[in-house]
């Protein structure tokens, strides 16, 4: 399989995260995806090669364009706030929730910063927009490999995307890479595109992009959000809106859930991706489902990979995989790779 790598996933490197009240070192680290890197390598899974270059126009498909030019500003201005901040990860202090109005761009950098996002996890750093921006040009790139016929490709990038709404950042994501590569691939003439995500996380910002929208169905398979994050969407009554309507489906799992119960749900997700007739299938690709994850709670094991990648390629789609989270930094190369190749060696 093919892998558009991103480079320049390292000039994306945030220093701490607020955990309980206290700055931590960051889960989301640079050698996640060297890991993967290496295994790509070691086992000679394919070529590997560098994004092509996009201009922003595929990203704005699908992010407001305030919010891109609040990223591609936010160091920036961060900096000019206190010249001492280039040595700080940026964290928003402020949120316009319930009452509070969201249609009024404040002149405050910090309330733009607030206004853009949802949480204190996700250190926006100096090299954070450089880092997303090649990313979401690794998904483009496997995205337009599939359209020329290729049977998959992966998009190896960091940071992930899947929690990145049409305006806000989060869950250390601040592109969603799955999402622009849909939505290119929709473009290019695929009437109707399935994005399955398989992060242990729900995958919030993927489905508010989708959410009333037909030719984009969104399934996600993911600790149920009455206990885990991102907590406030992932429910299983969430089902789409307007036109939408029965093209967002949500399957939470408790928290301790294991492979037998899980490859249940992933039967039931790829039984309605064959019912909705897709022309192309985007996986969102998180590996921190596995047993040995240090933020999650389901107990994947590493031959379990395998049988993913063979199940998705039944699918018989044209695949984009994209690599979203998996924090168990070790195991994070061997487990991505089962995937890919489960899927190559089933699709023949
Ligand atoms: C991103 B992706 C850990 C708290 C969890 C956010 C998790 C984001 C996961 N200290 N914070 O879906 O893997
Ligand atoms: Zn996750």
């Amino acid at each position: 399989m093919l892998t558009v790598f991103n480079h320049l996933h390292t000039v994306h490197h945030g220093k701490v995260e607020m955990f309980r009240g206290q700055l931590v070192p960051c889960f989301e680290v640079p050698a996640r995806a060297d890991y993967v890197l290496r295994e790509l390598q070691e086992r000679n899974l394919g070529p590997i090669e560098s994004p092509a270059e996009f201009d922003g126009s595929a990203f704005a498909r699908v992010h407001s364009s305030r919010y891109l030019d609040f990223l591609a500003n936010a160091w920036d201005e961060w900096v000019a706030l206190d010249p001492a901040n280039a040595e700080r990860d940026a964290f928003p202090s402020y949120w316009p929730i319930r009452t509070f109005r969201s249609d009024v761009l404040p002149a405050s950098f910090a309330a733009r910063m607030g206004l853009f996002s949802y949480d204190a996890g996700t250190p926006l750093t100096s090299g954070t927009w450089r880092a997303a921006r090649a990313g979401a040009c690794c998904a483009l790139t496997a995205a337009s490999h599939v359209l020329k016929g290729a049977r998959a490709a992966f998009a190896l990038t960091r940071p992930p995307g899947h929690h990145a709404g049409p305006d806000f950042f989060g869950g250390y994501c601040f592109l969603n890479n799955a999402a622009i590569a849909a939505q290119a691939l929709r473009d290019a003439g695929v009437d109707r595109v399935a994005v399955l995500d398989i992060d242990y996380h729900h995958g919030n910002g993927t489905q508010a992009i989708f959410y009333d929208r037909a030719d984009v169905q969104f399934t996600s398979i993911h600790g149920d959000p009455h206990t885990e994050y991102p907590y406030y969407l992932g429910y299983a009554d969430e089902r789409g809106a307007g036109g939408g309507l029965g093209f967002n489906r949500n399957l939470p799992l408790p928290r301790g859930t294991g492979f037998e119960q899980w490859r249940e749900a992933l039967i039931e997700a790829l039984r309605g991706i064959a019912a909705f007739k897709a022309g192309a299938l985007v996986v969102s690709l998180g590996l921190d489902t596995f047993e040995g994850d240090p933020i999650a709670g389901f107990t994947l094991a590493t031959p379990d990979y395998l049988r993913i990648g063979e199940d998705l390629a039944r699918a018989g789609l044209p695949t984009v995989f994209v690599f979203e989270g998996g924090y168990a930094v070790a195991e994070v190369g061997a487990n991505a790779v089962n995937v890919l190749e489960g899927f190559m060696q089933q699709a023949g």
